[in-house]
C-alpha cells in the first residue's frame, strides 16, 4: 500500500527538489542536517494526505474522541517511526542508498522530541502511537516546551546540564494553526454582576494578564491503516495592542508584561521526575494550556452539536496524573460563565467527561498548591474549587456523620493548600492505577477513604509499551526474524509474538536470536566506544539499569554491589568470574543532590574499575551520557539483564522493563510495579527475583522504618563497601565526596531516617540474585531459552492493550476506517 505509493523514483525526486528548494543545493552538496530536513518533508507531504482524509473521516462518522491531557509527551524522533509505521521504511531505505544517502546517518540528525521526564512522557507517546494504530480517534493535548527535557553532559564525572534547544533547526513534521488561537487569563479579580435581562449571576474577570495560545499539530501515524491522529502542543505569543481592554490600552508597563509572560510560560519543561515543585510558572503552564485545550475542544463539538449537555456523549478527557486537574474547573467555568449551564448541569457534564489516572504513590510527587498563590492566579477557577469541595463535603458528612477524620482527609482544600488529586477524584468518573500492585495499593492504602465511598470509580490499567518503536524501530534484527518465523501480524497484535513459544525448544532458532543479541551488542559496544571511548567485550554480559535517577529506583544499591564485586575480584584473583559489563543510563533532576552525587559515585567507580589492568577487563562500568528516547532503542536491543531493583511498592509501574524483557532480556528485579505480572507471564524461573516484599516494606514503614545498622555491624562486606564511599577510595582521597549518600545510608546520629529505600536492607539478597544470574549465563543453553522465552512471553505489554483497556472500561470509543489517499508520486 504504502509502497506502492513510495515510488521510487518519484520519492527520489521529491527529496531532490526539497533540497534544491529549501538550500538552493544539491543532493552532494547538502548537508545531513539539509537531507534530513528534505527527507522530512518529502515523508511529511505523504502524510498530510492521510491526515487530511483522516480528520475528514472523522467528522463524518462524527466519532467519539479521546483528548488525552499531559503535561508531557516524551515522542523521541520522529522520522524512522513514521517510516516504519507507513510500512515504508525498508523501501525509504533502500531509494536514498541508491543516492548515496545512509538512513542511520539522516536519522541521527533529527533532536529527539523530549518534551518530557520520564515514565509518565513516554507512556503518553507509546498511547499515541497506539491509538492511531488501532484506529481511534484521539489528540493528545501539550505545552509546545521551547527547551524540552536538559541535555547531560558528563564533566569530571558530574553531570552538567545544558539547554535542549530542540527547535534550532525547525521542526519539519510540525504545522502552526495560527488560525485555532485562543486567549488564556491570569490573575485580576472577579466581579459579580446579576444578568439584568436573565437575573443570572455573571462572573466578570477583570484587571487580568493574558497571552495567546497558538497551537502546533504533529501528526500521529498509525501503522499501515492511514489513519493520522494529532499531537496539538501550544505556544504562547502576547496579546496584540489592540485586543487588550479599552482601559489597557496604551498601557506599555502592561504590554511589556505580557510579553514576557507569553516568552516565559511556554520555555522549559520542569525536569522533575516523581517530585513536585509548587512553582507559579508550573501552574500557569497547566492553566494554559489546558484552558487553550478546552476551549478548542468545545468549540470543535459545538460546530457539529447543539447541546453542549451532551458533551460527554462525543469527547472523553483522559487527565495524565494531576498536572492537568485543573481541567475539572476550567471546564465548569466554561460551561457556566460561557455556555450559561447551571451548576447541576455543568458539574453532571464535567463528572462525566474528565477521568483520572494515577502515577505515584510516593508523597513528595502528590501536589497541592497554596491556596493563596491558586487563588491569585486563577481566581474565578478557585471560586469553583472551593464549590467542588463544598458540595462534595456535604456527601462525606452525609455518608460518615459526625466522622471529621474522613473530612479532613478528603476535603480538596485543607491546611492552607489545594490537594489535586482529591480534586481528581472527586470529579472524575474513574480513577486508575498502572499496574495491578499500584492499583490495590491505591485503594488499600493511600485513597483508602476514596476507594471506600466510590469503589465503582476505581480500577487498574497495567501500562504496555509500543512494540513498533521498541522492536520494529528499536531492533531491526530480531524484528526481521521474528516475522521471517512466525510471520508480521505482531506488529499490530502483540499476543501473536507467544508463537515464539515452541521455538524455544529449537536448538537452531535459540542460536539465531542469541548470535542477533551479540550482533546488538557489538552495535552497543561500538556506541560506546565512539561516544566513552571505552572497550568493552560484545562477550561480556550486558547488564543495563536505565531510567530516571531517583533514590527509590536505587542505582546506589547497583554500583554498592559493582564495588562489591570489585573486592572480591582483587581478593580472589584466581575466583571464577563471568566478565561483565555494567551499563547505566539516567539524568538526575537539576537540584536533586543525592541523586547528582550517585551519578558521580558511578563515574568514578567506573574509572578506578575500568583502569585497573590487574582484573584483566573482568569488569567494566559504563554511563551512557544523555539517556533519551533514541539512544535507549540501541540499549534495549543490546541487553543481556533488566536491572528493575527498586523498592518494593515504590514503583507504580516501569515501561523500561516491558522494553527490556520484549527485546529478550530476562528481569533482575523486586516485586514491585509491572515487574509482578512480567513474572507471572513469564515464570519465575525466567527471572531473578530478590528482595523485601511490598508489603514487608509497608510493615516496616508503618512501624517505624528498619535500623540499617544492624545490617552493617553484622555483615562485613556490605560494611566495607559502605566505608568506602568515605575512605578515599572512589575520590582520590577525598573524605566528604559521598557524604550526602553515605548518611542516606548509615546517619548513625538519627537512625530512624537512614536508609529509607531499604538498600542495605536488600543488599545480600540482590547479591545472591546476581550470583544466580552469572551461574544462568554460564549455561548458553539454558539462558538463551530463558531470554527467548521473556521475548514469547511479553504480549500482555503492548500498549495496543493497554488502550484497548482503556477504551473497553474507560473512554467507550469506536473505530474508524480510514481509506488511502490520493497517489502522490505517481
Ligand atoms: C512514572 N511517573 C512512574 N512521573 O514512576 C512509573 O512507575 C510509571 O511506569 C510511569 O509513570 C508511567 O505510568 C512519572 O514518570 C513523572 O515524571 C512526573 C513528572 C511531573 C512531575 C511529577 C513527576
Amino acid at each position: 500500500m504504502f509502497s506502492k505509493r513510495f515510488e521510487k523514483k518519484a520519492f527520489k525526486a521529491a527529496v531532490k527538489d526539497n533540497v534544491k528548494t529549501l538550500y538552493r543545493k544539491t543532493i552532494d552538496e547538502a548537508t545531513p542536517q539539509q537531507l534530513f530536513q528534505a527527507v522530512s518533508y518529502a515523508v511529511k507531504d505523504v502524510i498530510i494526505d492521510d491526515w487530511i482524509e483522516t480528520q475528514k473521516r472523522y467528522d463524518e462518522t462524527d466519532a467519539k474522541t479521546v483528548y488525552y491531557m499531559s503535561m508531557e509527551f516524551l515522542m523521541g524522533r520522529a522520522l524512522g517511526n513514521n517510516l516504519i509505521n507507513m510500512t515504508a521504511y525498508k523501501d525509504v531505505k533502500e531509494a536514498l542508498e541508491e543516492m548515496n544517502i545512509d538512513l542511520n546517518v539522516i536519522e541521527d540528525q533529527e533532536p529527539d522530541a523530549a518534551l518530557g521526564n520520564g515514565g509518565l512522557g513516554r507512556l503518553a507517546a507509546c498511547f499515541l502511537d497506539s491509538l492511531a494504530t488501532l484506529n481511534y480517534p484521539a489528540y493528545g493535548c501539550g505545552i509546545r516546551y521551547r527547551y524540552g527535557m536538559f541535555k547531560q553532559k558528563i564533566k569530571d564525572g558530574y553531570q552538567v546540564e545544558v539547554p535542549d534547544n530542540w527547535l534550532k533547526e525547525g521542526n519539519p513534521f510540525e504545522i502552526r494553526r495560527e488560525e485555532y488561537a485562543k486567549e488564556v487569563r491570569f490573575g485580576g479579580n472577579i466581579r459579580f454582576e446579576k444578568d439584568p435581562v436573565t437575573g443570572k449571576d455573571k462572573f466578570i474577570q477583570e484587571n487580568y494578564e493574558s497571552v495567546m495560545a497558538v497551537p502546533y499539530d504533529m501528526p500521529i501515524v498509525g501503522y499501515g491503516n492511514h489513519v493520522v491522529n494529532t499531537l496539538r502542543v501550544w505556544d504562547a505569543k502576547p496579546i496584540t495592542d489592540f485586543k487588550l481592554d479599552e482601559f489597557d490600552r496604551g498601557n506599555y508597563h502592561k504590554a511589556v508584561e505580557q510579553e514576557n509572560l507569553a516568552k516565559l510560560i511556554v520555555d522549559v519543561l520542569y525536569p522533575n521526575d516523581n517530585h513536585y515543585s509548587g512553582k507559579e510558572l508550573r501552574l500557569k503552564q497547566q492553566y494554559f494550556f489546558i484552558s487553550a485545550s478546552l476551549q478548542a475542544l468545545i468549540e470543535k463539538y459545538k460546530k457539529k452539536h447543539g447541546d453542549i449537555r451532551k458533551l460527554y456523549e462525543k469527547v472523553v478527557i483522559q487527565m495524565n496524573d494531576t498536572h492537568p486537574t485543573v481541567a475539572v474547573p476550567e471546564l465548569m467555568r466554561l460551561l457556566i460563565d460561557v455556555e450559561g449551564l447551571s451548576w447541576e448541569d455543568a458539574w453532571e457534564v464535567t463528572s462525566k467527561t474528565c477521568a483520572y489516572t494515577n502515577h505515584t504513590i510516593m508523597a513528595e510527587a502528590l501536589e497541592k498548591w497554596p491556596i493563596d498563590l491558586f487563588s491569585k492566579l486563577l481566581p474565578r477557577i478557585y471560586q469553583i474549587v472551593q464549590e467542588i469541595d463544598r458540595r462534595f463535603l456535604i456527601k462525606v458528612r452525609e455518608m460518615y456523620p459526625g466522622n471529621e477524620e474522613k473530612v479532613r482527609k478528603m476535603a480538596i482544600l485543607m491546611n492552607g493548600q489545594v490537594r489535586m488529586a482529591n480534586m481528581a477524584i472527586v470529579a472524575g468518573f474513574s480513577v486508575n492505577g498502572v499496574a495491578q500492585l499500584h492499583t490495590e495499593i491505591l485503594e488499600k492504602q493511600e485513597l483508602k477513604d476514596f476507594y471506600q465511598m466510590m469503589p465503582e470509580k476505581f480500577n487498574n490499567k497495567t501500562n504496555g509499551i509500543t512494540q513498533r518503536r521498541f522492536l520494529a524501530h528499536g531492533n531491526p534484527l530480531l524484528a526481521d526474524w521474528i516475522t521471517d518465523k512466525i510471520g508480521d501480524g505482531w506488529i499490530t497484535d502483540l499476543s501473536q509474538i507467544a508463537k515464539l513459544k515452541p521455538l524455544v525448544e529449537d536448538e537452531d532458532a535459540r542460536r539465531e536470536f542469541m548470535e542477533i543479541k551479540y550482533q546488538n551488542k557489538v552495535r552497543l559496544a561500538k556506541y560506546i566506544k565512539e561516544h566513552n571511548g571505552i572497550d568493552v567485550d560484545p562477550r561480556s554480559i550486558f547488564d543495563i539499569q536505565v531510567k530516571r535517577l531517583h533514590e527509590y529506583k536505587r542505582q546506589l544499591l547497583n554500583i554498592l554491589h559493582i564495588m562489591y564485586l570489585y573486592n572480591q575480584i582483587k581478593e580472589h584473583p584466581e575466583m571464577s568470574f563471568y566478565p561483565r559489563t555494567f551499563i547505566f543510563g539516567a539524568k538526575a533532576a537539576a537540584g536533586y543532590l543525592r541523586a547528582k552525587e550517585t551519578i558521580k559515585l558511578i563515574n568514578s567507580v567506573a574509572d578506578v574499575v575500568n583502569n585497573d589492568r590487574s582484573i584483566n577487563g573482568k569488569l567494566k562500568v559504563v554511563f551512557i551520557e544523555d539517556y533519551r528516547v533514541s539512544n535507549a532503542e540501541i540499549l534495549f536491543a543490546a541487553a543481556d539483564v533488566s536491572e528493575q531493583i527498586s523498592t518494593a511498592s515504590k514503583e507504580a509501574s516501569g515501561t523500561g522493563n516491558m522494553k527490556f524483557m520484549l527485546n529478550g532480556a530476562p528481569t533482575l528485579g523486586t516485586m514491585d510495579g509491572a515487574n509482578v505480572e512480567i513474572v507471572h507471564e513469564v515464570g519465575e524461573e525466567n527471572a531473578f527475583i530478590f528482595g523485601l516484599s511490598s508489603q514487608e516494606v509497608i510493615n516496616y514503614e508503618n512501624n517505624g522504618g528498619y535500623n540499617p545498622t544492624d545490617v552493617y555491624f553484622n555483615d562485613w562486606e556490605i560494611k566495607r563497601v559502605v566505608d568506602q564511599l568515605m575512605d578515599g577510595t572512589y575520590s582520590n582521597g577525598d573524605h566528604n565526596m559521598y557524604i550526602n549518600l553515605y548518611n542516606s545510608l548509615l546517619n548513625t546520629q538519627c537512625t530512624d531516617k537512614a536508609d529509607t529505600y531499604f538498600i542495605l536492607k536488600d543488599f545480600r539478597s540482590y547479591a545472591d540474585a546476581q550470583k544466580r544470574v552469572e551461574e544462568a549465563y554460564r549455561d548458553q543453553q539454558r539462558w538463551s531459552k530463558m531470554a527467548m522465552m521473556n521475548t514469547a512471553c511479553s504480549g500482555k505489554f503492548t500498549s495496543d492493550r493497554t488502550i484497548e483497556e482503556y477504551v473497553r472500561d474507560i473512554w467507550h470509543l469506536e473505530k474508524v476506517e480510514v481509506p488511502s489517499g490520493q497517489d502522490l508520486f505517481e
